[in-house]
């Protein structure tokens, strides 16, 4: 096979790579998950001003609180979903004047540091 050959299958293997993730979700809000004192993902990427959902499929209540930092649990006012109950679902929204790069991280109020996902980190992108 010819190095252009190989250049163009490479070329188009790419290309079906890139359409197949930018297509996915593009009818599902994004999504964090409550159960078994974690976090899931853990670390996922938004729009500014973007509405998050956050499912508890836990036995407890928690919170998606923001954070000043990977190991902070601080309420920077960024967001709050307040306590969430047991099987219930809240949203909350991105700042609309966050910039791309920017990264808010987020922890349990409840539960301060004990969770088995201490803290997690949503990336503007
Ligand atoms: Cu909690």
């Amino acid at each position: 096979m010819s190095p252009l050959n190989r250049f163009f299958i490479l070329l188009v293997l790419i290309l079906f790579v890139s359409c197949g993730s930018s297509s996915e979700s593009a009818d599902e809000r994004t999504t964090i998950t409550l159960s078994d004192m974690s976090f899931d993902p853990t670390e996922l990427s938004a729009l500014p001003g973007e509405t998050i959902d956050v499912v508890n499929d836990d036995d407890v209540s928690h919170t998606v609180t923001s954070s000043s930092g990977p190991n902070a649990f601080d309420n920077s006012g960024d967001f709050d979903t307040g306590s969430i109950s047991p099987g219930e679902t809240v949203s909350l929204e991105i700042p609309a004047d966050a910039s791309l790069g920017d990264v808010f991280y987020f922890y349990c109020d409840i539960h301060e540091g004990i969770m088995d996902t201490p803290n997690g980190q949503i990336t503007v992108q």
